[in-house]
Order: C-alpha cells, then structure tokens, then sequence
C-alpha cells in the first residue's frame, strides 16, 4: 500500500493482542500515522474520516478459533465496527473498500469441483466467518440504501510475513523452530487456497485505483492443497521428517474446502498474482520467521496457551 505512491495513511488500530507495532517500523513516518483507537468508536473515525478521500476496512477480528471460543470481539469488531465506519464515509463521502474473506461462502465437499462466484449464496459456519458475511451485507446495503461509493474483495488464506502465529502456516513453522511438533486438525485433509500476502496488497491497490471498480472481487491463486501436504512441507523444507506432527482434535464445524473463481479481478482489472509457485513463497516465508524470532517470539507462548484450552 506503501510503496511507489505518495499517499498519506492513517492507520487506525486498536493494538489488541494480534498487532505488533514493529510491523510499521520500517514503513517512512512522515506518511504513515498510528493512531490506537477503536474502529467502533464513533466519534474518532468521524474524526479521521473527515480529512480521508479513501477508507480501506482492514480491520478485523479474523481467527476462527477464536471466535469459538470468544465471539463477543468478533460482533464489535465486525459488526458494529463496519457500521461505524460505514456511517461516516456516508457523512464525509469518502470512497469505501470492505477487505473480506472467502469463508463468507462457507465450505465445499472434498470432492467437488464447484467453485464460489461473486454472487454465490453466502452461508458461513462459524462466529467469525458469519461476522464477515454480516459485515458485507451492511456494506451492499449502504451502497445500494445510501449510495455509499465502495467496493469489497473476498480473498483466500493468506500467508506470508508479519503473519500472527495463531494462523496455520506460522504456527506450524515456529513449533518446528522451537523444537514442537506441528499439530494438524482432524484428518488434515481440508483444503485451502494460498495466496501470498503481497498479492492481495497488489490486488486491493488495483481495485483502488481503478475508476471502473465496483461491487465484489475474490481474490486468490491457483495454490490449493491440503492441510497435510502443506505441514509436511514445512517440515520437509525445516529438515525435519516429514511425518513428525501431530493430529489433534478436529475444529467444531471446520470447513472442508474454500475453493472461488477469481475471474472477474484478473479479466476486468488485469490483476493476477506475482507468487504462484507455493512451496516457494513458503520456504521464503520460513526464512523470515527464522531471522524475525524477536517478532514473534513475544506472543508464541501466549497463543500456545490459548491452543491449550481446546486441546489444538
Ligand atoms: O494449528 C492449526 N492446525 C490446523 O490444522 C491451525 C491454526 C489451523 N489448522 C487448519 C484449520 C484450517 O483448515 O488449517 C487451516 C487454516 O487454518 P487458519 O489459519 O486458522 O485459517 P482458516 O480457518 O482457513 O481462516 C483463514 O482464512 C480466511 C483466516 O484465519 C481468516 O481470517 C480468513 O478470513
């Protein structure tokens, strides 16, 4: 978002126990302001949003296991929160982006080959994936009630630096690291699709600058596989046996596969991603968890205390 362009961001973030204010360290301080706020609190994003043109909704509480075991979070942040921010863009006339999920359509069977279009169904299954479907129906319905200017994207995993270590890939890489042995839900036969952080950046930038841009845009690569296959090879890439983890009990209502047909962004917009060999971005990503203990290695024990809980 930074990169290559002169704009003035103002990120307004909460600092709950996902963020770590060093990921903005080497970003230049004369364009990127930090302000700690609530994204629910209406009368600071009233505040903020009056001097914005531009309004990306990155804010989120966005892990699902999580929202198992707190939902409340999730309802604010997601719910109440989009709403807040929807009413002052409304207000100032500032151009909107919502940044979504692909769980908002909920799962697919192992063996299907059908894949989510902008205007499939949506029919989420857990706290945090029905918080981002409610979260995208208050955006649709201020576009089409108010004439609010926005648009949203609905992205795959996402993997890649700076990632939090509760989500799957890290986690995995700093057990390895740390001398733990992965631990994969169920069977580890779902199946998700990777897309490597840079690419949905680049893929937000080019609905944002676009002036044709409008309604919904999945977002993702052509990288699907399997929990197992993706644990494996991080083992297999750390130099370890690749058969050293463990499985543990399933997630309640875990998704069986996410699986969308990005078309519409590539054909319309010329966007495609810049990663598309997988097992190279994740040797990479390993690469920067092993010179970046110091970033995450402060929440590691934490979260693992957390997993404790549910026995993951
Ligand atoms: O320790 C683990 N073991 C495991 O097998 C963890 C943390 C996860 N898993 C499985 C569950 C999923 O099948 O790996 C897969 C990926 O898990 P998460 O990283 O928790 O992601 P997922 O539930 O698929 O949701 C992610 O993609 C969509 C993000 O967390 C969401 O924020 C995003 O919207």
């Amino acid at each position: 978002m930074v990169d290559g362009s002169d704009d003035h961001i103002v990120v307004l973030d909460k600092l709950t126990y996902a963020a770590n204010p060093e990921s903005l360290a080497d970003l230049p301080s004369d364009r990127v302001e930090l302000v700690v706020g609530d994204v629910a609190d209406a009368a600071l994003v009233d505040k903020l949003v009056k001097r914005a043109d531009l309004v990306v909704h990155f804010a989120a509480e966005s892990h699902n296991d999580r929202s198992l075991a707190y939902p409340e979070p999730f309802v604010h942040t997601n719910l109440v929160g989009t709403f807040v921010l929807l009413e002052a863009v409304r207000n100032h006339d500032a151009r909107f982006h919502g940044v979504s999920t692909d769980e908002v359509y909920g799962s697919i069977a192992l063996d299907s080959s059908e894949r989510f279009v902008e205007a499939s169904p949506l029919n989420p299954a857990s706290p945090y994936s029905s918080t981002k479907a409610g979260s995208d129906l208050l955006v649709l319905a201020w576009i089409r009630s108010f004439g609010v200017r926005a648009t949203i994207s609905r992205s795959s995993n996402i993997y890649g630096p700076y990632q939090h270590v509760e989500k799957f890939i890290p986690r995995q890489i700093t057990n390895v690291l740390a001398g733990h042995r992965p631990r994969v839900y169920g069977d580890g036969s779902h199946v998700r699709t990777w897309l490597h952080a840079d690419d949905h950046s680049s893929a937000i930038r080019t609905i944002l600058e676009s002036d044709q841009a409008h309604g919904t845009y999945l977002i993702g690569s052509d990288c699907q596989v399997s929990n197992l296959d993706v644990v494996r090879s991080i083992l297999r890439l750390l130099g370890s046996p690749e058969d050293a983890y463990d499985l543990v009990p399933d997630r309640p209502a875990h998704d069986t596969k996410y699986s969308m047909d990005t078309s519409r962004i590539r054909s319309e917009l010329g966007w495609k991603p810049q990663h598309t060999d997988f097992y190279h971005g994740l040797a990479s990503t390993i690469s920067w968890y092993k010179g970046h203990h110091s970033w995450w290695g402060p929440s590691k024990a934490s979260t693992e205390q957390f997993y404790a809980i549910t026995a993951q």
